[in-house]
């Protein structure tokens, strides 16, 4: 059986020859156009970024390697007792295109497994930092420590060929998605748990250990499982991807890399938005007095969020133009797990589905009315016990490391550029508008 990398290698080959030949002899054909609402809007809509780990539909979401989330779901090998599938499995996929078989995705959990050992000067960085600090802040400065190790930073200290980048990138992203459930879960139970951190099982699944070592019993391992792919990857040009992308394209390592994108996830248009979104459910509650309000009141709630000027969290997208399939996957979840099912909160969020779309249509100012995959997300996470909102983030790092880190692998197989947009001054503007 061939290896993950010796795979990997041969997709790399096979797939150099169609990029090099699209920029020599395509290179001139036109994608795209780019208008002034666009260069001052966030870029939104411009095409100018590649990546085949996945593709976001506007009307039917996120396909991973060509895969809707049901199929990828249906199609991955299992983790034995569970209905969800290995994320080691899906990093297989993610990175080769190809659906791994039992054999292949057990060479991924051993490999893992190995490089797992987090070095205890990380925990001692954790440890130096004031405990209110944020768990993003946390996290991203862990991951930003280890950059010392980076094989890609010493290979390229000691002159490597362009074509063998993608080689020691591997290795650090390999490195860096084995550890990052073990530093996630220990700035979890060292943060909200009295310090008390639990050490990895190694006989577990990537998902199952990171239940053990926050301290949550069954079926936590398949949220973890489910959270984590969920969160992987939604094409390039989201905060966290294309944070990722850009720093890597300077040859900056994955250390470097992917600790920039996670501080991009760490704002609240982006990841952060799935602590809002808990926050302002919850408040709502509360005023409530811990009941489920009625759908007239819970109209009412949300025309004075809007009419205060703030956003309704959880919904809106700025690709999606329908209900986010990552939220549907875990309404899913929770209408099939007893107990969740009629989970107040769940209910609650369940309404604000009903109610949300219609009132932000009237609002008129939403392009996308429908709710995103944080809408969801934090309502799993508190019935299990991880009620710690500021924590949610971190959650959606580990997975998001799995897309971003899939994604600067194939950036240095590829060759792809150092990113170099072009800006241009309001005065330019202005004359290009033919006001000037
Ligand atoms: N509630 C109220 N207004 C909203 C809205 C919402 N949920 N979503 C968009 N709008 C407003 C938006 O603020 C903008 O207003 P202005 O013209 O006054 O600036 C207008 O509608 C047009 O925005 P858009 O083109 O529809 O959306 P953008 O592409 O600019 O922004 C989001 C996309 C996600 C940042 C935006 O929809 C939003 O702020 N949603 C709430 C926060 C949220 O759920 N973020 C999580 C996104 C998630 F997918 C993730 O990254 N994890």
């Amino acid at each position: 059986m061939a290896t993950l990398k010796e795979t990997l290698l041969k997709k790399i080959q096979e797939h150099r020859p169609r990029t090099t030949r699209l920029v020599k002899e395509f290179g001139d054909v036109k994608i795209g156009e780019v208008t002034i609402a666009q260069a001052i809007g966030g870029a939104r809509g411009v095409k100018c970024l590649v990546t085949d780990i996945s593709y976001l539909d506007p009307m039917e979401g996120i396909r991973f390697r060509g895969m809707t989330i049901p199929e990828t779901f249906e199609a991955l090998p299992k983790v034995p007792g569970s209905e969800y599938p290995y994320v080691e499995g899906f990093w297989y996929l993610l990175l080769t295109g190809d659906v791994p078989t039992d054999a292949q995705v057990q060479e991924v959990v051993e490999d893992w497994k190995a490089r797992a050992q987090v070095p205890e000067y990380v925990f001692d960085v954790l440890r130096t930092m004031p405990r209110d600090t944020h768990p993003m802040t946390m996290f991203s400065a862990a991951i930003l420590a280890m950059q010392r190790e980076s094989v890609f930073a010493k290979k390229y200290a000691e002159g490597i060929s362009k074509m063998d980048y993608w080689d020691p990138m591997y290795e650090d992203c390999s490195t860096l998605m084995a550890r990052l459930p073990q530093i996630a879960a220990y700035i979890y139970r060292m943060k909200y748990k009295g310090d008390t951190p639990i050490a990895p099982d190694p006989d577990l699944d990537m998902g199952g250990n990171f239940a053990h070592m926050m301290g949550i019993d069954k079926p936590y391992d398949d949220v973890a499982r489910m959270y984590f792919i969920l969160h992987s990857d939604h094409e390039s040009g989201n905060v966290s991807a294309h944070t990722t992308h850009l720093v890597a394209s300077a040859l900056s390592d994955a250390y470097y890399s992917l600790s920039a994108g996670i501080n991009g996830l760490a704002g609240p248009l982006h990841g952060l938005a799935n602590q809002e979104v808990l926050r302002w459910t919850q408040d709502f509650m509360k005023k409530l007095g811990g009941e489920v309000p009625t759908k007239e009141g819970l109209e009412k709630a949300l025309w004075d969020t809007l009419n205060s000027g703030q956003v309704i969290p959880g919904y809106g997208h700025a690709v999606l133009r329908k209900t986010d399939p990552r939220y549907t996957a875990q309404r899913e979840f929770c209408l099939k797990t007893p107990g969740l099912k009629d989970y107040p909160l769940f209910q609650l969020v369940s309404m604000i589905f009903e109610v949300a779309p219609d009132v932000l249509q009237q609002h008129g100012k939403a392009k996308n009315p429908w709710p995103n995959v944080d809408a969801q997300s934090g309502v799993i996470q508190w019935y299990y016990g991880v009620t710690e909102y500021d924590f949610y983030t971190v959650l959606f790092g580990v997975g998001r490391a799995l897309g971003v880190l899939a994604n600067i692998t194939w950036d240095r197989a590829l060759g792809y550029a150092i990113e170099r947009p072009k800006s241009v001054t309001t005065d330019m503007l202005e004359e290009a508008a033919g006001i000037k």
